[in-house]
């Protein structure tokens, strides 16, 4: 399991690379939906995005041994890349507190996989939450 998971981490490294060449592409280009790209997510209450918003708060709960608790999505992303690629900005509750959180997850549906990529909590800049620059 140890070796399967490395293998994805690498898999999923790969992937994170293209996606972060693709944004320097398209960096200083117009926000216009460009394939591969990543496109704002307009309904954040969709179920399907709500429940990978949950997965990202359960999993990272199990690895860093959290106890967040999910509240809602405030923004997100996604982009098609051999399945789908999340970028979620989670509001979750750290004991009383709320938090940001960028999460992000690879789906492949039809592979039954899905794995949290990324999450980190939000930086604050100047007294604004700087999760998502668009
Ligand atoms: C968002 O998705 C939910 C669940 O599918 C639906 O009930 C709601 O009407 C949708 N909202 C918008 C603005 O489309
Ligand atoms: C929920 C899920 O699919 N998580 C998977 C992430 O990748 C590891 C390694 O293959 C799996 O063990 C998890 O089940």
């Amino acid at each position: 399991m140890a070796i399967k998971f490395n293998h994805i981490l690498g898999a999923l490294f790969v992937v994170v690379a293209t996606v972060l060449l693709r944004v320097s592409d398209a960096k200083g280009g117009r926000k216009e939906a460009i394939v591969g790209g990543w496109n704002p997510i307009t309904n954040l209450t969709d179920p399907e995005v709500v429940e990978i918003g949950k997965f990202s708060v359960d999993e990272h709960n199990k690895e860093a041994k959290t106890r967040l608790e999910f509240q809602e999505i405030t923004k997100g992303e996604s982009q098609v890349v051999a399945g789908i690629n999340y970028r979620l900005v989670i509001s979750a509750k750290d004991g009383d507190s709320p938090h940001n959180y960028l999460a992000e997850v690879w789906d492949k549906p039809w592979e039954k996989f899905r794995n949290l990529t990324s999450f980190v909590e939000c930086s604050l800049e100047n007294g604004e939450q700087q999760c998502m620059r668009t």
